[in-house]
């Protein structure tokens, strides 16, 4: 079987499988590990420490995998939401993109798994292990080598027709082609920094370089802590994860023909500005339990009932909801809570900032 086989296939069954692009790499060590490597001794990934157990697997997927030696690396568009039937039970808070409808941890790996059981059936003797997000992959690296894009100073992979707003996943395969790699594409970015410029809270420490302690996407989902107070500000209204430095970028706006919101702070009309606060107050009285319950499907879920409860104290507090100090008073004595929701009270009492 030859490299331009099982690329044939891949195309005929586009239609079905609808991936934004794709392309195929050999698996070598990253381009840029030692970036990596520099970003974890800088203490950025905060507390994700999967990240640096990652290291060994990341730098030679034959650690775990011996008979692993290419990828075959797909993106998933997330902008418009394929998922978005799934019900998100919030009408107004705001939210990142990619977590508008059912979480891609569950519909995203069933897909790369029908795509790997087929390649399975089609190519035997062969193995195709499908992969995505949590695994030891420095995904970025591998799409950028397989040709799907440049490596932006917002950090995201971009592709000049398509945009960043799309997820990768990869299947690794046992196929041990000798073409040379896949035609990889320059960097766009030229003189440019308005990702730089736009973020908040000054998470772009430095054209491709974030520090995830200071990202509202890590403070918002992933992180279990409760952020300084001198950021909480800059967190604004994002109730969960960002997209600031994506929606700004000229290729997005290029895409997606200037659809996309870059506002620090959404202007709301009266009517959304009661759906927001219904949001919330739900999120602050709802037990623990049926939090869980109601974002199982969702992408939300990351961030337990704890987080979610977290990030509406900090857009009550941001955007002075007093019509909410009731049930932020309720959480003043809560032991883990207790401490934010006097800072959330604090707000609520300072006489009112127009945001903008
Ligand atoms: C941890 C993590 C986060 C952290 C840290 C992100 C970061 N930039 O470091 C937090 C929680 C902040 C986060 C946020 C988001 N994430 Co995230 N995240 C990850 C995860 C699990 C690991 C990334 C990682 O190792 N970061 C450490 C840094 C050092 O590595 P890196 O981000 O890969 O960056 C590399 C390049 O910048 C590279 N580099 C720098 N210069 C150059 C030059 C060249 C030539 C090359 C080749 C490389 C290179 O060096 C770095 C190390 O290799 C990946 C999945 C995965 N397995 O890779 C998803 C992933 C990166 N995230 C993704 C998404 C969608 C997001 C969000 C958009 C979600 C949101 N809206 O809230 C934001 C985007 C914020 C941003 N600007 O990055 C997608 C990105 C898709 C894309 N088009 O780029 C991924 C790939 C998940 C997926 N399977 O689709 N994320
Ligand atoms: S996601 Fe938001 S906070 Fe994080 S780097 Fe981008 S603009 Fe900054
Ligand atoms: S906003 Fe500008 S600098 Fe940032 S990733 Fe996009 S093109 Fe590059």
């Amino acid at each position: 079987m030859t490299l331009q086989e099982i690329l044939s296939h891949i195309e005929g069954r586009q239609t079905e499988w609808d991936f934004s692009h794709y392309g195929w790499t050999r698996l070598e060590r990253p381009l840029s590990f030692s970036i990596y490597q520099d970003w974890l001794k800088k203490g950025m990934q905060g507390d994700m420490s999967y990240l640096k157990d990652h290291a060994p697997v990341k730098e030679d997927a034959t650690r775990k995998w011996p008979r692993a030696k290419s990828a075959f690396v797909f993106a998933q568009a997330y902008y418009p939401h394929p998922e978005r039937s799934s019900h998100l039970p919030l009408t107004q808070a705001r939210t990142s993109l990619y977590s508008q409808g059912a979480d891609y941890h569950h519909w995203f790996k069933e897909k790369m798994e029908r795509v790997s059981a087929e390649l399975r059936s089609f190519f035997q003797g062969h193995e195709f292990l499908p992969l995505t997000d949590s695994s030891p992959v420095l995904e970025r690296d591998l799409a950028y080598r397989a040709g799907l894009g440049w490596i932006g100073k917002n950090t995201c992979l971009i592709h000049p027709k398509k945009g960043s707003l799309f997820f990768i996943g990869e299947i690794y395969s046992s196929l041990d082609f000798s073409e040379s790699t896949a035609t990889r594409i320059p960097d766009f970015c030229g003189n440019c920094t308005r990702c730089l410029d736009i973020c908040p809270t000054g998470a772009l420490t430095a054209p491709r370089e974030l520090d995830a302690r200071k990202c509202i996407s890590y403070l918002t989902i992933e992180s279990r802590g409760i952020a300084e107070e001198s950021i909480r500000n800059k967190i604004g209204d994002w109730f969960f994860g960002c997209d600031l430095c994506q929606t700004i970028c000229p290729w997005n706006q290029k895409t997606f023909k200037n659809q996309l919101v870059t506002d620090l702070n959404l202007q709301l009309t009266p009517d959304a500005e009661k759906n927001l606060e219904e949001d919330l107050r739900y999120i602050l009285t709802a037990s623990g339990k049926q939090l869980t319950r109601d974002f199982a499907a969702t992408s939300l879920s990351r961030s337990g009932s704890f987080g979610l409860k977290r990030n509406a104290l900090v857009v009550i507090g941001n955007r002075q909801m007093r019509s909410l100090k009731l049930e932020v008073q309720a959480l003043l004595e809560h032991k883990k809570l207790g401490e934010l929701a006097h800072w959330t009270l604090s707000c609520l009492e300072r006489p009112k900032v127009l945001t903008s």
